[in-house]
């Protein structure tokens, strides 16, 4: 069996110029696909960290960063390696990210780091108390005092990403490499301005000098990203080696369609990622919360309705009448808040939703629900309540989180996992008026609606076959 590297495979390795933070599945699918398909990729090499675990690192070094991308549409699977990732290293190498923040060549950072990893308060604001980043906060603190030594700030140990990018923005202004653009790619609405605020707040704590710099040079671009893409199983593996003849250890099954919405300045130049079919925007937020609404949120919504039915993926969820009446009861809900149109996207759903080539597990989907939530469902429950009215697909959902966290479905994987996890084990009305209070201070004195959750959750139980 022929190894994958660029000997036999791909492109020459790009320049690197682009940085990219926590990489997974969904950036080799979408960003990385998009500098692929950019006019001007040979221009454009990334040089992407990985999340909390180095694995995918070990395995692209060895096939020089190459991989296989397997587009999975109804009728079959296409088959392409992307070369537009240059190096990946584990999320610890400080030494790599702060000697690439140095280079003036670098121009773009690029993030997925989810929802939990910008550490935020409720309020927006960078959690300083958290002990991660508070450790981190302190760490860079003291290695900054008496001036800053890249080498030094190269071999310190950083936990969390905002406190990572600071450090290398550091590195950057002391090296005067000049304006560099952040473009955040988190299912997150305004996540520009929400990674500035994190990064901006870590740097007022840990290195105030550099905030004057941080203004004038950095710009926090937005933008929309969508590509249904699951983890990769032994099935995709044995495809590539059976159809393509070659090992990858990491291919990359994804959906055929595809959205990247942006905006934002990029002073020093990006990829002409337009080329590739992203759109440049003035104003990302009324696709962000179509998409964020409408399909994140009815991926929330399945689940954890879904494994109280014992369905276990999005293709068996849409099939199945009830948890498909549910989902359109809840785009009808959240529809009305958009202020674009819907009807064609929501249809579109529905058929990426039925690709029966796509293994979607719900469980996958259920992780980080304590993040998900409060930006997927509540801006709905709150419009809705505002007007004194009950959207009971929402209602639903947050029923259905609370069983999660009382142990039904999925086992409970989750950022916030031991204050979620207390937050269950009363009797339903306690624990709806607990789960709704966190999720939205602003509604915990909203009886009617605590109520509905707690009878809601006590049906869903009542109905499980
Ligand atoms: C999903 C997303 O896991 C999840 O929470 O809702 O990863 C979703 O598949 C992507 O945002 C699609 O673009």
């Amino acid at each position: 069996m022929t190894e994958l590297t660029r000997d036999t495979h791909g492109r020459p390795a790009g320049p690197i110029r682009m940085v990219h933070l926590g990489l997974g599945n969904f950036t080799r699918a979408h960003q990385a696909w998009y500098t692929e398909h950019a006019s001007d990729r040979d221009r454009w090499g990334i040089a992407a960290f990985t999340g909390r675990r180095p694995t995918v690192a070990e395995w692209l070094t060895p096939q020089d960063g190459l991989y296989t991308l397997i587009t999975k549409r109804a009728d079959g699977d296409g088959f392409e390696v992307i070369s537009s990732i240059s190096r990946v290293h584990p999320a610890d190498d400080l030494e790599a990210l702060v000697r690439y923040l140095a280079d003036p060549d670098v121009t773009v950072v690029t993030s997925t780091v989810t929802e939990a990893g910008y550490w935020r308060r409720p309020d927006g604001g960078l959690d300083v108390s958290a002990v991660p980043v508070a450790t981190d906060l302190e760490v860079l603190a003291t290695a900054l005092t008496g001036g800053v030594d890249p080498a030094r700030l190269g071999s310190l140990t950083l936990g969390t990403a905002p406190v990572r990018l600071l450090a290398g923005l550091v590195a950057r202004a002391t090296a005067d490499a000049g304006a560099i653009t952040i473009l955040p790619c988190d299912n997150l609405p305004d996540n520009g301005p929400s990674f500035a605020r994190v990064v901006t707040d870590a740097a007022a704590v840990a290195a105030p000098d550099v905030l004057p710099w941080l203004a004038e040079n950095v710009s926090w671009a937005t933008c929309m990203v969508d590509r249904i893409t699951p983890a990769t199983t032994d099935a995709e593996i044995t495809a590539v080696q059976t159809t393509q003849g070659y090992l990858d250890r990491a291919p990359v099954p994804t959906e055929p369609f595809s959205e990247w919405v942006i905006s934002g300045d990029f002073p020093a130049g990006r990829p002409d990622w337009e080329s590739a079919g992203a759109m440049i925007v003035d104003d990302v937020e009324p696709y962000e919360q179509r998409k964020l609404w409408l399909l994140n949120g009815s991926h929330t919504l399945l689940a954890y309705t879904g494994p109280l039915l014992g369905v276990t993926t999005v293709a068996e969820a849409i099939a199945h009448p009830r948890l498909r009446d549910l989902v359109h009861s809840w785009w009808e809900e959240a529809a009305p808040g958009l202020r674009v149109p819907h009807e064609e996207y929501t249809r579109a759903l529905v058929s990426r939703y039925e690709n029966p080539n796509i293994r979607h597990l719900l469980a996958q989907i259920a992780a980080d629900g304590s993040q998900k939530l409060p930006v997927r469902i509540m801006p709905t429950v709150r419009a809705w309540r505002e007007r004194g009215q009950l959207p009971r697909a929402a209602v639903t959902a947050l029923a259905a989180w609370l069983l999660h966290l009382r142990g039904h479905g999925a086992p409970l994987k989750d950022s916030a996992e031991p204050e979620v996890r207390a937050l269950v084990g009363g009797s339903f009305v306690e624990d709806a008026a607990r789960v709704l209070g966190w999720l939205a201070p602003d509604l915990r004195n909203d009886r009617e609606l605590v109520e509905t959750i707690a009878h809601t959750a006590e049906a869903l139980v009542a109905d499980q076959p």
